[in-house]
């Protein structure tokens, strides 16, 4: 436990719960300071509350109470709770459960007055190819942009091969015939224009960029899924797992979908899809969250979501504080992360190079130096069982097992995956080692396994860590 706060401030402050510099507001005096920092970090976080405006030490300027009183009463009425607009005790304990990473007010945002297609059938045309992927493969991935849109909507996309069509899809470089020059590889990819006549909702790729269909360069399905959003109405979303963020993204997996604000936003504007498979989105995001990293620390268990940290405690009171940890400015995605509680030695895996930090030390290797093979380019995840004193490493179908003593990969290794442990339909995505179990998160499904006979113990649906 003590590592993990030790680690903080070397990966950047985490925002546990409030920011020290925002002023408590007078509350009646039975909360404690740490609860009432809680509270507001929590409707910071949840609710967009703005932080309180003005250098607190100069003047005890406080919160203005109506905006407190209306997010609390917000929340409130999320959880069906009396709405007070005050922190009272179940309205504090309802905030002490354990969260999902999921704002609960929309982060999607329009264009000034809302502009949108007005008919439900929309022609698109490909007026110019570029020529680092095959037509076929352009064609696709443009296909599954407009389906990822039409899927969550009554709208009905046609491709027409000539004539006036209402989005028009090409490349260009530099000065293009608009106001927007692109600016050679890198920096801008592309840029849409909102719903109307002539050049509405025209789409415009880089093309001095490397597009492909696979994680390398930039994805032509993702950008362009992206500027569709534009096309149709959508500005960008402040929710860091939408297709609307205004920041590119390689997606781990090769699937793309649009996340549930996403899906909101589009709806917002052109309503529900009329039947088919979007008709009923997922309940909530909770169920198809996947996390990108988990680690125990002590009688904690630390996990990564699109950069956000998170830590439960495994034993009752599960209670969880979300860190917006900033992870080292460069933005790393964590892949997965695990510690070695005999050495304790912490290691984060971002792409091809790993963090370890041991003590205050903090090392950066590679993982070609931990006997990972050069054709891998990232590890999906990785679990230290100190029994055997092995460390595993989950890459695609295939696992690699590291033993600490002798620093090598052990033998026999890359094995499948599904050949040893049972039950696992695709990657992993998260692996932690928790008392004598050991927990194989893949998609919303956490497996667990006997750690000494890897015998599959259960499945737990949705996985319980997350507290959705
Ligand atoms: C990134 N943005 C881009 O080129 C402005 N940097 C035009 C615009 O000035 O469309 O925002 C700039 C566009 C882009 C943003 C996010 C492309 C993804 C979100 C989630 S990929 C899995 C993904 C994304 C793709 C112009
Ligand atoms: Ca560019
Ligand atoms: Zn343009
Ligand atoms: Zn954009």
């Amino acid at each position: 436990m003590e590592l993990f706060w030790l680690w903080l401030p070397v990966l950047g402050s985490a925002i546990i719960a409030g920011s020290a510099t925002s002023r408590p507001v007078e509350q009646d005096q039975r909360m404690s300071p740490e609860d009432e920092q809680l509270a507001e970090g929590y409707l910071k976080r949840f609710y967009n509350m703005k932080p309180s405006r003005g250098n607190a030490s100069v003047s005890r300027r406080r919160r203005s109470l109506p905006a407190l009183e209306e997010k609390i009463r917000e929340m409130q009425q999320f959880f069906g709770l009396k709405e007070t607009g005050r922190l009272d005790p179940e309205t504090l304990k309802m905030m002490k459960t354990a969260r999902c990473g999921v704002p609960d007010v929309e982060n999607y945002s329009f264009y000034p007055n809302r502009p949108k297609w007005r008919k439900n059938t929309i022609t698109y045309a490909i007026a110019k190819y570029m020529s680092g992927m095959s037509r076929a493969d352009q064609d696709r991935s443009f296909l599954l942009a407009v389906k990822m849109w039409s899927d969550a909507t009554p709208l009905k996309f046609t491709k027409v091969d000539r004539g006036p069509a209402d989005i028009v899809l090409t490349f260009a470089r530099r000065t293009h015939g608009d106001f927007y020059p692109f600016d050679g590889p890198g920096g801008v990819l592309a840029h849409a224009f909102q719903p109307g006549q002539g050049m509405g909702g025209d789409v415009h790729f880089d093309e001095d960029e490397t597009w492909t269909n696979g994680r390398q360069g930039y994805n032509l399905l993702a950008v362009a899924a992206h500027e569709l959003g534009h096309s149709l109405g959508l500005s960008h979303s402040r929710d860091p797992s939408a297709i609307m963020f205004p920041n590119y993204r390689s997606r781990s997996s090769t699937q793309y979908s649009l996340s549930r604000d996403d899906v909101l936003g589009i709806q917002s504007l052109y309503g529900k899809p009329t039947s088919g498979a979007g008709a009923n989105p997922r309940p909530n995001n909770c169920d198809s969250v996947s996390l990108d990293a988990a680690l125990m620390m002590g009688s904690d268990l630390v996990f990564f979501k699109n950069g956000q940290m998170w830590m439960t405690t495994t034993r009752p009171p599960f209670t969880t504080r979300s860190g917006a940890a900033n992870l080292p400015n460069v933005g790393v995605q964590v892949d997965t992360a695990y510690d070695i509680p005999a050495s304790g030695a912490v290691y984060i895996l971002t792409g091809q190079r790993y963090l370890v930090l041991q003590g205050l030390r903090l090392n950066i290797g590679t993982i070609y130096e931990l006997g990972l093979p050069s054709n891998v380019r990232q590890v999906d995840a990785a679990m230290h069982v100190g029994e055997y004193g092995k460390t595993f490493f989950f890459v695609g179908d295939f696992y690699y097992r590291y033993d600490e003593r002798r620093r090598r990969m052990d033998p026999g290794f890359p094995r499948l995956i599904r050949a040893d442990w049972t039950g696992i339909p695709r990657r992993v995505d998260a692996a932690f080692k928790l008392e004598g179990s050991i927990f194989l998160i893949s998609g919303a499904k956490s497996y667990q396994y006997d750690v000494r006979q890897n015998r599959l113990l259960n499945v737990l649906s949705a996985n319980p860590w997350s507290g959705c």
